[in-house]
């Protein structure tokens, strides 16, 4: 493929309400749409989806803009891509910055997908249409109001429930899920906050979670592990899995059983497929994380997820779980728990105009070639 344009789209969705996690407070969500043209004139789309402080992981928007800028552009554009799967290695001379990598490569996989003729779904063996769901419910206020939340959740057919939590916040609002709402699959996410706490989080081994996502610091992988050993609930990876020699690495130390797999965070589709394989080889559970992406970045994760062995449902929730508004004119909604897979060429969704002009800023072109 010949790359003719790079632009840059810089928008803004305010949240419906602040999502709350052990780190901080996120009220609007900041992202960046990667617009890639080929000569032929076909179009793909990437989302940046870092947030504004690195609170979450190391990287954020106004790094990932610099590396985008400085790095990776020079990078794709000097070379002449065949395949999506050489963006990977064309980026591997640069070291993390993975959102960044990711914003340009998922690009040129919609693109290469479009040229093609085929949804990204059509790259994989894929037997899902419908994808089963789940949501990440942010640390509340009170009981009540959390159990207000969960139970508007559940009779929107959300498949599981995820709750943020941190120390001081998790066994009562857990134990109050678990006793109103018995069956539901349930999991925590901590987000690395119970350093020197483990004791606590033994507390929750008695509430039948599905899983606890992240407990102990980031890098703390013989701490997961000696964790792992006294519970008997799993325990799931999200910041602390970057690449695909991770999977083989808490696999042998014995860490984790799940993976939350974040396509931004291990930089692109084609390492995501990677640990995908690695996850099977290694009999860890593997499900799909979110990043509050927007249509754009939800219709990529939709297509990724189709693909067999993504069973359990993921922190995959309807446009207007988030926002008011979407930017894409195919808004993801939840039907019999399940979001579907976007239909059309590549990713399956475009850029809705009027949204742009309501949440984005003008492209910005960031490479254009000369003739
Ligand atoms: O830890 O999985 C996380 C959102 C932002 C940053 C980190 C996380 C999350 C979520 C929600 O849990 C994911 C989503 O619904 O998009
Ligand atoms: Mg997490």
């Amino acid at each position: 493929m010949q790359i003719q344009k790079i632009e840059s789209i810089a928008c803004r969705l305010p949240l419906k309400q602040p999502f709350v996690t052990s780190y901080g407070q996120l009220n609007e969500k900041a992202f960046d749409i990667i617009r890639i043209t080929a000569a032929d004139g076909t179009v793909g789309m990437g989302e940046l989806v870092a947030f504004e402080e690195p609170d979450y992981i190391e990287e954020t928007i106004f790094s990932a803009r610099q590396v985008i800028r400085e790095q990776l552009i020079p990078l794709v554009t000097g070379a002449t891509i065949a395949h999506p799967d050489q963006v990977a290695i064309l980026f591997s001379v640069i070291q993390g910055n993975a959102m960044a990598k990711s914003a340009i490569e998922t690009a040129i996989w919609d693109l290469y997908a479009k040229q093609s003729g085929y949804s990204m779904a059509d790259v994989y063996p894929s037997i899902h249409n419908q994808i089963p769901v789940g949501v990440s419910v942010g640390i509340q206020p009170t009981i009540g109001q959390l159990l207000a939340q969960v139970e508007q959740y559940v009779a929107q057919g959300y498949q599981r429930i995820k709750l943020k939590i941190k120390p001081g916040n998790d066994r009562a609002p857990l134990l109050a899920i678990r006793e109103r709402f018995p069956e539901v699959l349930l999991m925590a996410d901590a987000n690395g906050a119970y350093v020197g706490q483990e004791d606590v989080l033994l507390t929750l081994d008695t509430l039948g979670l599905a899983m606890i996502e992240q407990p102990l610091k980031v890098r703390d992988l013989t701490g997961h592990a000696a964790l792992q050993k006294k519970m008997q609930t799993p325990l799931c990876l999200d910041e602390d899995i970057r690449c695909v020699e991770d999977i083989a690495t808490v696999a042998v130390l014995g860490s984790c059983q799940a993976i939350n797999l974040k396509i931004p965070r291990v930089g692109g589709i084609s390492e995501a497929q990677k640990i995908v394989k690695a996850c099977k080889d290694h009999g860890l559970t593997v499900w799909l994380g979110g990043m509050f992406e927007s249509g754009v970045g939800r219709a990529m994760n939709l297509q990724f997820a189709s693909q067999a062995g993504f069973d359990f449902p993921g922190d995959l929730s309807a446009a207007d779980r988030y926002y008011f508004d979407d930017i894409v004119a195919q808004p993801a909604v939840i039907e019999n728990g399940c979001l579907s897979v976007p239909k059309g060429k590549g990713f399956g969704v475009s850029l809705a105009e009027e949204k742009l002009i309501k949440y984005g800023e003008s492209p910005f072109v960031l490479f254009e070639k000369a003739y």
